[in-house]
């Protein structure tokens, strides 16, 4: 597993990672930092499904650029000084990958992450690694730690854990487990019993792990920086008796606390299988109760129970403090690695003025909400189009025939025919070859106070004249002496000979649902007096939406006065005609491209061209 004069980690180790594990890679980089490493320990990523890039990460405050290779020979080739791989591939992928890598010389630790990995798959590989003297540890690990030196991937966990568990610089014990969330549990039960941890590594809880417990502990005995051993073994397979081989026979003369876990496996009347594939009891010498028994009688320090591990560790390092084995050191303080924003956001460190404000929608929850109403609600309940458009334009449930007028409304503006300013700016734009988002927004700039756009103003005028009591003649007399149109009236082909049936759709919807139209049966005497003077200054569509919503707006019982004024001065109604009207522009759009139509180029005879006056002789 260690070739005898080079540690498997040193805090000059390099890894290229399989995978694109961004989390874990800032992870390992924060570890080195905070353990005052000069070089960052990840040399490069590997990832066969994008080209070569670069990612960025964070060094302490700096950020710094990680290379990423399609191709692991670039990766290879490009930073000779790697020599672990730390395969985050998928259980699919990870025996390709391996053998990949087992083909580089510089590669002489690979950990294998992934889970599931069919047993005569490990062992193929497990036979491959030691022919080319590589370590494996894993699979279905979560790797290893060598604290002051290197850590694999998400080893030790967030940062907190990391400072909490002192795994910034190393102390003189070191663990073998085969759980990893487990030797998260040693990396805390240690460091508070003793100076600390010096190496772990999780093997896996696979029957066949790549590196067993005795090549890790056969590296920590030779490592004079050790000074005490714990294993946390689990029930399952006899691995556990070649460590109490090797403790009878003097090949470990440290002292060595051990414990297996999985002794509650006896109470159950049948063979238990615990959460990894290799925990479970074949046969009696294989349960957690027969194999603690056998390393207590080897010389094993083993506790009762697991929750006498911490006090078996704490007295073993007291006696070896005693004894002078063990030198405490002064403790230095590791330097700061800065939070990452979200994870101080998330324990509630700190805060900040949001950018933004927005009061209408919710996606962050298990269920989108419209205005706080779940979205499978507004189904259940069948709001329509109306229904969301009041949640989502007025944060409110309206009632049922208001959802509805908003409906007719956008039913009755979605499109009039293809030679109005919008559609023919459509037609002309798609005939350009433009896309339909171009198309589009060419028709809508289109809208405005001539075209489509005269719903806020007319629902401005008309109410402003109703409230201060001005009767309809004096209104009409007063815009005219200011040389102002009155929004909302008059159109260019309809007039009270031809009248627009729109207008009367909507009319007989609104007498029969609304509870009062005030403002409208005051536009409506405006209307007499105007066509009065010319057929075509009626009441026209955006002028009778936006006098209708306005009393919609102040009838309905949803509004207050200042709320119904302010949706009329922000512009709400407009908006009605731009939806409704977006629906014709699209189809329009779609229309001459489905009939294939070539680029439109205005004749010249429909051009009246008035230059001034030319300088020819
Ligand atoms: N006069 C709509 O104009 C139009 C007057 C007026 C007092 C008025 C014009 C206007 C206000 C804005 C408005 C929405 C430009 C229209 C729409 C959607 C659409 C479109 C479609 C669809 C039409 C002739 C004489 C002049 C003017 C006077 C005109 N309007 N006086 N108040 N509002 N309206 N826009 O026919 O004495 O001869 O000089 O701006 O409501 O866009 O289908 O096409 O669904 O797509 O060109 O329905 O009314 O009339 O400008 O030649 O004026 O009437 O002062 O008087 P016209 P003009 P005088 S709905």
């Amino acid at each position: 597993v260690e070739t005898a004069n080079k540690p498997m980690f040193t805090n000059k180790t390099r890894a290229i990672i399989w995978g694109l594990q961004s989390r874990a890679v800032q992870g390992m980089l924060d570890f080195d930092f905070v353990c005052s490493r000069k070089k960052p320990s990840v040399a490069a990523m590997v990832y066969p499904f994008t080209g070569d890039h670069k990612q960025k990460f964070y060094w302490g405050q700096k950020e710094i650029f990680i290379p990423v290779y399609k191709d692991m020979k670039d990766a290879m080739s490009k930073h000779e000084d790697a020599d672990v791989l730390i395969s985050f591939a998928s259980l699919r992928s990870a025996e390709e990958s391996t053998i990949h890598a087992l083909e580089y010389k510089q590669i002489r630790t690979i950990a294998i992450i992934a889970e599931g990995i069919p047993e005569a798959t490990t062992q193929k590989l497990n036979k491959l690694a030691k022919e080319r003297n590589v370590s494996i540890i894993g699979p279905a690990t979560v790797g290893g730690i060598k604290p002051g030196c290197f850590k694999i991937g998400n080893t030790g966990g967030m940062m907190d854990n990391i400072l909490s568990s002192k795994l910034y610089r190393p102390g003189s014990v070191a663990y073998v487990s085969r759980s990893g969330g487990m030797s998260n549990e040693l990396n805390n039960i240690i460091s508070r019993t003793t100076n600390g941890v010096c190496e772990g590594v999780a093997i896996g809880g696979d029957r066949y792990p790549g590196s067993t417990f005795m090549d890790h502990l056969m590296r920590y005995e030779s490592n004079d920086d050790v000074k005490m051993l714990v294993v946390l073994g689990e029930v399952g397979g006899t691995e556990e008796y070649d460590i109490c081989d090797a403790i009878k026979s003097g090949k470990i003369s440290k002292p060595v606390i051990a414990w297996c876990i999985g002794t509650c496996a006896t109470m159950f009347d049948s063979e238990v299988q615990f959460g990894h594939a290799g925990a479970c009891a074949n046969q009696a010498s294989e349960t957690a109760v027969a194999k603690n028994k056998a390393l207590m009688l080897a010389g094993a320090h083993v506790p009762r129970s697991f929750d006498e591990l911490n006090s078996q560790i704490s007295d073993v390092y007291k006696d070896l403090v005693e004894q002078g084995v063990v030198i405490e050191r002064e403790e230095v303080p590791p330097p700061t690695v800065p939070m990452d924003y979200s994870w101080a956001r998330e324990l509630g460190l700190i805060r900040k003025p949001a950018s933004f404000m927005s009061s209408i929608s919710d996606e962050r929850g298990q269920e989108l909400l419209y205005a706080g109403m779940p979205i499978s609600q507004v189904f259940k309940e069948d709001l329509g189009i109306g229904g969301v458009l009041g949640l989502l334009w007025f944060q409110k449930r309206l009632p049922p025939y208001a959802c509805k007028f908003f409906e007719h409304c956008l039913m009755i503006t979605a499109d009039h025919g293809p030679a109005v300013s919008g559609a023919h700016n459509t037609i002309v734009c798609a005939r350009a070859g433009k896309d339909l988002i171009s198309c589009l927004t060419s028709g809508l700039l289109t809208i405005g106070d001539r075209f489509g756009g005269a719903l806020d103003g007319a629902a401005q005028q008309f109410s402003e004249a109703y409230d201060k009591g001005m009767l309809p003649m004096e209104f009409v007399n007063d815009l005219r002496r200011k040389h102002t149109l009155i929004m909302g009236i008059g159109h260019r082909v309809k007039s009270i000979n031809n009248p627009d049936q729109r207008v009367v759709i909507l009319k007989e919807f609104v007498k029969s649902n609304f509870p009062r139209t005030p403002l409208l049966d005051y536009a409506l005497e405006v209307e007499k007096i105007t066509t009065a003077k010319k057929p075509n200054l009626i009441l026209n569509v955006d002028g009778f939406i936006g006098v209708t919503f306005v009393d919609l707006l102040r009838q309905c019982g949803c509004f207050t006065e200042e709320e119904a004024q302010e949706y009329v001065q922000i512009g709400a109604l407009n908006g009605i005609f731009v939806l409704g009207r977006s629906m014709g522009f699209i189809g329009h759009y779609l229309d001459q491209r489905r009939l294939k139509q070539g680029l439109y180029r205005h004749p010249w005879d429909d051009i009246s061209y008035v230059l001034p006056e030319t300088y020819s002789s």
